[in-house]
């Protein structure tokens, strides 16, 4: 065993060396380093595998190996090759190749691979905000969503410790990690509105929390020298709770979402749905839609954003369910043996995650598991374009405005702005 160990660290010793001597002797004229065949990468990449494959029988046949393999694997990939050639503006000619009359096998599919490598690596964010009047169960449902106790400070050890009202406007952020993908979420509870005698602009605070997010990223986008990868914390849902009053929606929640809808996707979801019979809740449902509609408030997903047929398929669905009605909770109870989460009551558990009981697995579904990413994308591509056109057209716009530091550039060209900064 030492013998072989011994054999293979000489035969490695061996193999490195002729590699270095390679190296040496086609070592490149100085100043030559951009010729691609002089390039120190590529001698190393290209040639040193080249020595290593010449002395190594080994290794050879390995290679060899590995080659068929691929042929066999693009071999069976190979389908029926339709060539389209578009020519939709005249002059430019795009070809599509569809199926894979590529003479073997590319690898194109293991992109999708090294972006799922890459994102695990970096993890992801994502900001959810709670809206609604004072105890509709905002903060319980953001517990429910991650099943943990992520409307805290804190996950504290005391599950018995009962959610106490929100009295201001908080973020709170946690990481969450599941089969090694690291979520950074941050939920941004609300106070309750409504509690006051006059509640007019009682949006107000949360619109402008809002456009803060949007301005933080903006002045963070327009630095010279700007960060790899720019904090995020836009919000990119809003889940707006109306209460399950089982009549119209009431002219604050009209005006409240009309508002908001403008710069932020909203959820709207029906809170508290245990204390609905299913025919009311149908009703309920039904009316809300009307009268959204009526009042021209956009709520996610918009029929506008749709990507393609499939995409509208999907969506329209959701459209047709929405405002969902949910119940949340964040205790667990014993039900046929498995725990669940639900809410105990005198004659029975309501199951939250029972799609006979509430549909709060809908809402779950759509903001976790189908539509996190487009959520992320409608509020960059969308509201966040929306407020940076705006904000730069504003005619007395100006970069000291923005808080914009001037820091002197590498090659000492100190203080000049780019004409397009972005
Ligand atoms: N029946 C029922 N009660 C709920 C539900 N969700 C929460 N609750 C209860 O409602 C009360 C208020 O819940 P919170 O989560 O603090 O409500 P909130 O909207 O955050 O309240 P504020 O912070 O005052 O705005 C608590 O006693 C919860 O247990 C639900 O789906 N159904
Ligand atoms: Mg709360």
């Amino acid at each position: 065993m030492s013998n072989q160990l011994g054999l293979q660290a000489f035969k490695r010793t061996r193999r490195l060396f002729a590699a270095g001597l390679y190296l040496f002797l086609h070592r490149p004229a100085p100043g030559h380093y951009c010729d691609h065949s002089y390039c120190p990468t590529y001698l190393y990449s290209g040639n040193l595998r080249l020595w290593y494959t010449l002395f190594s029988n080994e290794e050879k046949q390995q290679k060899q190996q590995e080659e068929e393999d691929e042929e066999e694997r693009g071999m069976s990939k190979q389908v029926e090759v339709t060539m389209e050639v578009s020519e939709r503006v005249p002059g430019l000619t795009a070809g599509v190749i569809r199926g894979a009359d590529l003479f073997g096998y590319v690898g194109i599919e293991a992109v999708l691979d090294q972006m799922r490598r890459k994102t695990m690596k970096a993890g992801f964010e994502f900001n959810i905000m709670v809206v609604g009047q004072s105890g509709l169960g905002k903060s319980t449902l953001v517990n429910t969503l991650f099943k943990s106790k992520v409307s805290r400070k804190s996950c504290t050890p005391n599950y018995e410790e009962k959610i106490s009202k929100t009295v201001k406007l908080q973020s709170v952020s946690h990481v969450i990690e599941e089969k090694g993908v690291k979520m950074k979420l941050t939920v941004i509870d609300t106070p309750g509105f409504g509690d006051q005698i006059n509640n007019e602009n009682c949006w107000e605070p949360i619109v402008k929390y809002v456009n803060e997010q949007y301005e933080k990223y903006l002045k963070e986008e327009l630095h010279v020298n700007r960060k790899r990868r720019i904090p995020d914390t836009r919000v990119h849902c809003c889940i707006y709770f109306l209460p399950a009053t089982g009549h119209w929606l009431r002219p604050i929640d009209i005006e409240f979402m009309k508002r908001l809808g403008k710069i932020v996707s909203i959820v709207p979801v029906i809170a508290k749905a245990d204390t609905l019979t299913i025919e009311e809740r149908l009703e309920f449902k039904q009316r809300i839609r009307q009268d959204l509609a009526a009042n021209g408030i956009r709520v996610y997903p918009q029929k506008e954003y749709d990507e393609d047929a499939e995409d509208r398929i999907v969506n329209d669905r959701i459209r047709e369910s929405i405002p969902f009605a949910v119940v949340g909770t964040d205790k667990e109870h014993q039900v046929n043996g498995n725990k669940v989460l639900g809410r105990k009551t005198k004659w029975g558990i309501i199951e939250v995650e029972n799609a006979a009981h509430c549909e709060f697995a809908n809402l779950r579904d759509l903001l976790i598991r189908s539509h996190l990413q487009d959520l992320k994308d409608v509020t960059h591509n969308i509201h966040y374009e929306t407020y940076r056109v705006r904000r730069l057209n504003e005619s007395n716009m100006n970069f000291s405005e923005l808080e914009l530091s001037i820091r002197p550039l590498e090659n000492g060209n100190a203080g000049k702005l780019p004409l397009f900064p972005f």
